[in-house]
């Protein structure tokens, strides 16, 4: 109770950060987006990590207020960006599967969308597998509207829920994120590299672009850019950084 004073707190103050982790084209080797991750850090108790906090915040309901925040932050920033004559860059937001079914999504993104005027097909909303799994006709009616506003649509940790094949293929997706586990043993693991590269084909069959998570050596990524992988994002590249220091990032390549 005490922590959830706490972050409502920081959330108020705005002590909540997002950090944004470049993700990059395989075959060109440039950055064609960001990953939003958010931090806070608390006076007293310094770092505290997202695993242990968002969890806290689906179960007391923050959620829809840290969300609502990321997405504004997405929208506000990216557009700052794209004011300075930076190059036009796709945003990825992770959305708890709280938000997700809880009815209002697409009115709020398309409310901050019109707000901020950050054009819609630069906005992604990241979705676990395992937040797909509830309400299935429903979570194809809420994709299909935020599809319909022009707003990108990635499933994130893929490979680590229970997703049928049937099922995915009705999914209105643009990018498939392999989870970090397999691309960690990518190298090692013959399994996992065989796992790796069916995804990498399963995603391509269903006409969905497709992103490697975790990629940390260059060997993991030339495995991958032999596997025709679309994206990576990983600490080999940049770890997330925070607005000011991503912005330099991408100066320095343009
Ligand atoms: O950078 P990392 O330690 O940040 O993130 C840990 C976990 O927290 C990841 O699973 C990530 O998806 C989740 N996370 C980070 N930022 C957000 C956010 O803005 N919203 C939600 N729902 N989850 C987030
Ligand atoms: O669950 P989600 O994919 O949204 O969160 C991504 C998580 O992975 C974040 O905690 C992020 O900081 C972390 N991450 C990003 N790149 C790497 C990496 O190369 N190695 C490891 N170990 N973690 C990473
Ligand atoms: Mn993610
Ligand atoms: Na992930």
């Amino acid at each position: 109770l005490v922590m959830e004073a706490k972050l409502r707190q920081a959330l108020k103050m705005n002590q909540l950060e997002c950090y944004y982790q470049p993700q990059i084209a395989i075959t060109t080797g440039k950055i064609v987006g960001a990953e939003l991750l958010i931090r806070w850090c608390d006076a007293e108790q310094g770092f505290i990590p997202p695993d242990h906090f968002i969890p806290m915040a689906e179960s007391c309901g923050l959620i829809h207020a840290i969300g609502h925040f990321v997405l504004e932050q997405a929208c506000t920033q990216g557009y700052a960006w794209l004011v300075q004559g930076l190059p036009a860059l796709k945003l990825s937001v992770n959305v708890s599967a709280h938000q997700f079914s809880k009815g209002d999504l697409e009115q709020q993104v398309i409310s901050i969308l019109q707000s901020t005027a950050f054009p819609a097909h630069l906005l992604e909303l990241e979705v676990t597998e395992s937040a797909l799994m509830h309400d299935k006709e429903r979570v194809i009616r809420t994709m299909q509207q935020l599809r319909a506003a022009g707003i990108r649509l990635a499933i994130d940790d893929f490979g680590t829920g229970y997703s049928s094949l049937a099922y995915l293929q009705q999914l209105p997706l643009d990018l498939l994120k392999v989870d970090r586990s397999f691309i960690e043993k990518i190298t090692s693991n013959d399994a996992d590299k065989q796992i790796s590269k069916a995804i990498i084909e399963l995603a391509h069959t269903l006409r969905f672009d497709v992103l490697a998570e975790g990629v940390e050596t260059a060997e993991q990524l030339a495995l991958l850019k032999d596997m025709a992988c679309d994206y990576y994002q990983g600490y080999y590249y940049s770890k997330p950084l925070p607005a000011e220091a991503f912005r330099q990032l991408l100066l320095q390549q343009v």
